[in-house]
């Protein structure tokens, strides 16, 4: 946890930023697996993590800006409890620790909100949880079912607002992340060979995080299919010839996230066709950091990266016709058709669930809704403090391939029959974390071996 100090101005300024009214703050539950007591491991939300540090079910809490009063509402474990769990500080002495004084049982959340409810604004944010959606229709006292529920967009923005520009300390805890995620990654392609599969490795590198006192901040891609985005699946036997692509994250002590993704062949060595395309990708890569600064839209940036990947694919004779043309077409959506990075920080997807419109885009700058497009989560000029991922990446998806070729799709720019001899190829996504600072960024965290050199040689050393 921070210090007291450090959860006391976040609330301040939060106060300051919201103006008045009453902020409920969920904190979540455990969540059953197959029955009540056989839970995912706990982790709080991250909302509630920012301005009250505590990583416990059972906590709610109330902002009350009018009476300028912070109430922590939660319950005391009971006697039985010492069979069960070790002893656990009393909520006074949990409220203590990030500077509330005030603490009260949980069921009298209900109560105060009785009192308060009709009388005074009560700000919310965004539930995405069935059960935090439940609590709160429970608090409401409404009969009104889930989505229906109005958050406020006044505590959203406020939140995002700061929760978007990150502090040394937090980026401290970021690095800490991404140093696991160095062990990780590096080990990665040490243990990686031809006839392991990939669960071997995953079960592996997910034990080394764990022994690392962290934890995956997602579910780890580990994949010789990196042509596909999210393959869920570690079933794959590796091959010499394969590409692994990893993209992985570890989460710190303060729980924020890391997320790396290095792509390295299983047997230690690129073959001339992979060392062609993974050249483009990482030139992508290093084009789209130096144009990082402040006040530089993502979106050009990501525009910019697709045009460095349809360069590279013109070099390759699979893309013909003017590259800058090609990109205007949405060319590039063929082969990179997801976004170049995203916001970083509590959340990997830092502050998805209060709206990714929100957290990426503005009055300004709206989300593209065309194909590829619409999957970058962040649009908007960038700002000094907020901390991203760059990852551009190179995906031959022979089905989304078929799709174009035979909707007539590209067919000014796409060389579709150069194009059939990378349909075993996979995919290529190299991935880095980054603040944006003052004069442009700061890569966080150790270097991460990225260069072909740098691979093979990792590959090769014990
Ligand atoms: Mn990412």
């Amino acid at each position: 946890m921070f210090s007291q100090k450090t959860y006391n101005e976040r609330r301040s300024r939060l106060k300051r930023e919201v103006g008045s009214g009453l902020i409920l703050l969920l904190g979540l539950e455990e969540s059953p697996i197959n029955f009540a007591h056989n839970t995912y491991p706990f982790r709080q939300d991250s909302s509630f993590l920012y301005f009250f540090g505590l990583n416990r079910p059972g906590l709610n809490t109330i902002i009350d800006i009018d009476e300028n009063r912070e109430i922590l509402f939660g319950d005391d474990l009971n006697e039985e409890s010492v069979i069960w769990t070790v002893p656990q500080q009393n909520l006074s002495a949990l409220g203590e620790q990030v500077g509330i004084e005030d603490c009260r049982k949980l069921d009298c959340l209900e109560d105060y909100l009785k009192d308060h409810l009709g009388k005074r604004i009560l700000h919310f944010l965004p539930t995405f949880r069935h059960d935090q959606k439940a609590t709160l229709s429970r608090l409401l006292n409404t009969q009104t079912n889930n989505d229906s529920l109005p958050a406020s967009e006044t505590l959203t923005r406020a939140v995002i607002n700061q929760r978007s520009y990150k502090t040394e300390e937090e980026i401290a805890e970021i690095e800490k992340a991404i140093m696991v995620s160095n062990v990780i990654h590096t080990s990665a392609m040490k243990i990686s060979r031809p006839k392991m599969f990939e669960y071997e490795a995953v079960g592996l590198l997910e034990g080394m995080n764990k022994s690392l006192n962290s934890r995956p901040s997602f579910q780890t891609i580990f994949t010789v299919h990196g042509e596909i985005l999210h393959n869920p699946s570690y079933d794959n036997q590796m091959k010499a010839g394969d590409l692994v692509v990893h993209d992985s994250g570890a989460e710190s002590p303060n729980h924020y996230a890391g997320d790396i993704t290095r792509t390295f062949p299983v047997n230690g060595k690129f073959t001339d066709k992979q060392r062609e395309v993974y050249t483009i990708v990482l030139h992508a890569l290093e084009v789209a950091m130096n144009a990082v600064k402040p006040g530089v839209e993502f979106r050009s940036i990501h525009r910019l990266a697709g045009k460095v990947i349809l360069e590279g694919l013109a070099n390759l004779g699979i893309i013909k016709g003017n590259p800058e043309e090609a990109v205007e077409a949405d060319i590039h959506t063929l082969f990179f058709p997801c976004g170049l990075g995203h916001m970083m920080g509590l959340d990997v997807h830092d502050m998805e669930s209060l709206g990714e419109d929100y957290v990426g885009y503005n009055d300004l700058v709206r989300r593209n809704p065309n194909f590829g497009w619409r999957n970058l989560r962040l649009g908007k000029a960038l700002e000094s403090g907020n901390v991203i991922t760059i990852e551009p990446g190179i995906y031959f998806n022979p089905r989304l391939t078929e799709l174009w070729k035979s909707a007539g799709k590209g067919k000014d720019f796409v060389n579709y029959s150069a194009l059939e001899s990378y349909f075993d190829f996979g995919g290529i996504r190299i991935e880095d974390d980054i603040l944006v600072a003052d004069q442009g960024y700061r890569l966080l965290g150790p270097a991460i071996p990225k260069t072909i050199d740098e691979i093979e040689e990792t590959c090769r050393t014990e």
